[in-house]
């Protein structure tokens, strides 16, 4: 039985099937290293060729003799590798194929929130494994938000020892929430983060850091309140959910602060894309500054308002002068003063796409209504785990359509999603839809999509919902 989730473009099962008794790899060492990590050391003959195809796709043929893989490059092989995971049965034997696959999108991510819940970095290595299996390309961290800072930075050491815990947790669905009592927080090294980069890149799975501006900025004014409107009066890390009105300030040392965080990020992180946040700022508390008053007005702008463009335009060109891109929510892509290089992530309503698009941004879609995997995934009121307000379906996302757009992405929010264990849940099986949307052109047929989701999840074994009959 071939059981294959993102499907191949083109399959053609052969008679007979390849006994696997460890790998003798030959070719690109790097990846030779990770079928070696996969399978064991051992004899069956693996030959990994460059070839001159134009995509990011694969060739894979298995006789019963040898396994050889075909490539552009590292990209195309490592996804072939993981094509070879998903065929070795039970037995040790893998089925005699020849494969052609191509993705279709360049973009193939899944956002892990580790700001509203700190995840163990054991289970992080582990969900990088389990992207890479999916053909998924870039994991989106989520570093920072109201309710937790979770990277160490040097010379700002509140932002972890204050900025990464809070005194007491909310649990339980929206509109039913209570306080748990018990503090929660956590943070990364930058070694233990350079250490998930390698990993990943290793799967050829890129990470994306997500340092959240100018909003969602809570836990960093809590370890230094002069970075925000209102230093006069502290402010403990944020113990609820929802969008706060404490934003940074504008003023030059907070530039300065962002700036600094940014310069480590890059360190820490080769990615090409940075991630600012920038989505859902009140602009309450600069209505309300003296310092942002003037600041809008020495700039010339209409109004306190106006600052949120302007500080998301400053950090991405920043950015763009040391050679890396800003990717900002698409609340960014409403404003002017976001240079056209900056990617934007659609996450409202899909028409905010076409408004990113018509300024010249590139755009990723991670629309709520079908991505956000964070949403209930069934109306049973047994449903353990959810945020309130909608119901996202394996048949949702099963049938989003991305569009002409640079890539697509599933969001796991972790608001009510403490543990591992709930991660997953969440995640699956909906994240083996939006896998099959991202990697695959073939047109789309749910109950046999789903008669393939089944016997998968039973394979990765992981705690999951429901997959609909
Ligand atoms: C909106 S999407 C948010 C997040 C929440 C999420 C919950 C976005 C850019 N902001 O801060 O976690 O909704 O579904």
């Amino acid at each position: 039985m071939i059981n294959l989730v993102p499907f191949p473009g083109e399959i053609r099962e052969l008679q007979g099937s390849l006994e696997l008794d460890g790998v003798a790899v030959t070719g690109d060492r790097d990846v030779a290293a990770l079928l070696v990590e996969y399978f064991g050391e051992g004899r069956t003959p693996v030959r990994l060729l460059l070839g001159d195809r134009d995509d990011d796709g694969y060739a894979l043929t298995v006789s019963p003799e040898e396994i050889v893989l075909t490539a552009r490059g590292t990209p195309g092989l490592l996804s072939g590798v993981q094509t070879l995971r998903q065929l070795l049965g039970p037995d040790g034997r893998v089925p005699c194929v020849e494969i052609t696959d191509v993705p279709r999108y360049a973009w193939r991510g899944v956002l892990l929130d580790v700001a509203r819940h700190y995840m163990p970095l054991d289970f992080v290595f582990r969900f990088v494994d389990q992207l890479a299996f999916h053909k998924l390309n870039v994991l989106h961290l989520h570093l920072t938000d109201d309710q937790g800072w979770r990277m160490e930075i040097d010379g700002y050491p509140r932002l972890t020892s204050i900025g990464a815990w809070r005194s007491e947790s909310m649990v339980g669905r929206a509109g039913s929430v209570a306080f748990d009592g018990t503090p929660h927080g956590g943070f990364y090294t930058q070694s233990e983060l350079s250490a998930l980069v390698r990993f990943a890149a290793a799967r050829g799975v890129r990470v994306v850091p997500e340092i959240e501006m100018p909003g969602h900025a809570r836990a960093a004014l809590a370890a230094y309140p002069e970075l925000g409107n209102r230093a006069d009066r502290p402010l403990p890390v944020w113990t609820g959910w929802g969008v706060s009105e404490h934003v940074f300030g504008v003023q030059e040392e907070t530039l300065e602060f962002c700036r600094e965080v940014l310069r480590q990020t890059m360190k820490v992180f080769p990615s090409a894309d940075i991630h600012l946040g920038g989505d859902e700022v009140p602009t309450l508390q600069w209505e309300n500054s003296s310092v942002a008053r003037e600041r809008s007005l020495e700039l010339g702008l209409e109004g306190p308002s106006q600052l949120h463009g302007w500080f998301l335009g400053e950090m991405a060109r920043f950015l763009s002068a040391h050679g890396r891109r800003a990717v900002c929510w698409d609340e960014a892509g409403d404003s002017d003063a976001i240079p056209p290089e900056t990617v934007v992530m659609a996450w409202r309503d899909p028409a905010h796409a076409a408004r990113a698009s018509a300024r010249g941004h590139e755009v990723i879609m991670t629309p709520y209504r079908w991505t956000y995997l964070d949403y209930p995934q069934t109306d049973s009121p047994h449903e353990p785990l959810g945020q309130e307000g909608e119901i996202i379906t394996l048949s949702d996302v099963y049938h989003f359509e991305p569009g002409p757009v640079l890539g697509t992405q599933a969001q796991l929010w972790t608001e009510f999603a403490a543990t591992p264990a709930e991660v997953e849940y969440l995640a699956y099986p909906r994240l083996c839809a939006l896998a099959e949307i991202a990697w695959s052109s073939r047109p789309r047929d749910f109950a046999e999509f789903t008669a393939r989701v089944g016997p998968h999840l039973a394979r990765l074994g992981v705690p999951h919902g429901e997959v609909p009959a």
